[in-house]
């Protein structure tokens, strides 16, 4: 029924602040309606009633200017206080960067060399037909929640790689647009440990109701536990970049790769919706010559559906969901791409 308070400094202020302005049109919408049903009764025409009959009153017109001035002067005073406060984002302890992708957000922790995609991580349809209330987070839950440490001070920058999106989570007190080409940011301050929850609130476009946002604070400790481990996946993925993976291996981790980014359109079959989404079992692109295959999921193809990947998939990653795709589906083509390959091709 309400604003949520929020958890952070912020949030309590504009909590504070909607609060107050509520109350206060409340207390003037009494007087005002009061002294109209008083008068409508007191004062009608069967009792005898005479209007009076003067205009321009000059103490009637001062009072009723003077008095909404000085109320409206009272509210804008904390109102620009809260402002200037939500839009100082200096001396930040810790600078993370969300950039919205169609149809999910990424994280970059500048300074820290630590960058992932956060997916939603959709609820099996078997555990929803199982028990239909067993997940309360059902479609908003993601594969990476953005890890943040308590009690500092965090500056966010957000812009995005496709279309408008925006970036809101109710109990940080604050909403952000990302948009192309530009750079917004916002700050906030965790004081306790907790999962904060939100979505994409951007209405234009199919799927942002798909790119929920997990935020996890951590205590300090916690978070650099969680920062070390990070670094050390990032630099494994860096050597798994340069060495020689098997068809299995590569096969094995492009199924997974296939699951997050491409089964919503090209379905876990690999049949594809005709017309819109092609089949890539039996492709002529995903059967033909590898260059061809690497191209259009690299660099997408402009002005249909099939974005450009390139951007938000590693080597790896790429190599495996391309080589998955030659070989799965009954294509069997037995041939496979190397990490290596597509670090060239880029
Ligand atoms: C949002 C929907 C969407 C997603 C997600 C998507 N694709 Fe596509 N894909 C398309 C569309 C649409 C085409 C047809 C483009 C065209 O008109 O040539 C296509 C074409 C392709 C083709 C060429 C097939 C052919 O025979 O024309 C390949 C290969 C392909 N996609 C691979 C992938 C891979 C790999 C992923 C995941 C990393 C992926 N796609 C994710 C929509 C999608
Ligand atoms: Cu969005």
């Amino acid at each position: 029924m309400n604003l949520v308070r929020g958890v952070t400094e912020v949030s309590h202020s504009t909590f504070n602040l909607h609060m107050i302005s509520l109350w206060v049109c409340a207390a003037i919408g009494v007087v005002v309606f009061g002294a109209m049903f008083y008068s409508l009764f007191a004062f009608r025409k069967s009792r005898g009633a005479v209007a009076a009959n003067f205009h321009e009153n000059t103490t009637v017109e001062v009072i009723w200017t003077v008095i909404p001035f000085i109320i409206l002067i009272a509210m804008a005073f904390p109102a620009t206080k809260s402002l200037l406060t939500l839009e100082d984002t200096s001396d930040p302890e810790l600078t993370i960067k969300v950039t919205g992708y169609q149809w999910r957000w990424q994280y970059d922790y500048l300074d820290q060399g630590v960058s992932f995609f956060s997916n939603l991580a959709a609820t099996s349809r078997d555990a929803i037909k199982a028990d239909p209330h067993a997940d309360a987070n059902y479609l908003r839950d993601v594969d990476n929640p953005l890890v943040v440490p308590v009690n500092t001070r965090i500056r966010f920058v957000f812009t995005s790689n496709d279309v408008i999106h925006s970036w809101w989570v109710p109990e940080l007190g604050w909403k952000q647009d990302t948009i192309p080409g530009f750079i917004n940011d916002a700050w906030t301050n965790i004081p306790k440990p907790g999962f904060y929850r939100g979505q994409c609130a951007e209405l234009c476009g199919k799927d942002h109701g798909f790119m929920p946002i997990v935020v996890e604070a951590k205590t300090r400790e916690d978070y650099e536990t969680w920062l070390t481990a990070k670094k050390a996946e990032a630099e494994a993925a860096k050597s798994g970049a340069d060495r020689e993976w098997t068809l299995d291996e590569l096969v094995e981790r492009g199924k997974g790769v296939y699951g997050t980014y491409c089964v919503a359109c090209h379905q876990a079959n690999g049949q594809g919706i005709p017309p819109a989404f092609p089949a890539l079992a039996g492709s002529a692109i995903a059967t033909g010559p590898i260059e061809g295959h690497v191209n259009i999921v690299m660099h997408g193809k402009p002005g249909t559906a099939m974005q450009a990947f390139g951007a938000q998939l590693n080597d790896v990653d790429l190599a495996a969901v391309i080589t998955y795709e030659r070989n799965a589906f009954g294509n069997n083509k037995g041939d496979l791409v190397q990490p290596s390959q597509i670090k060239a091709a880029r």
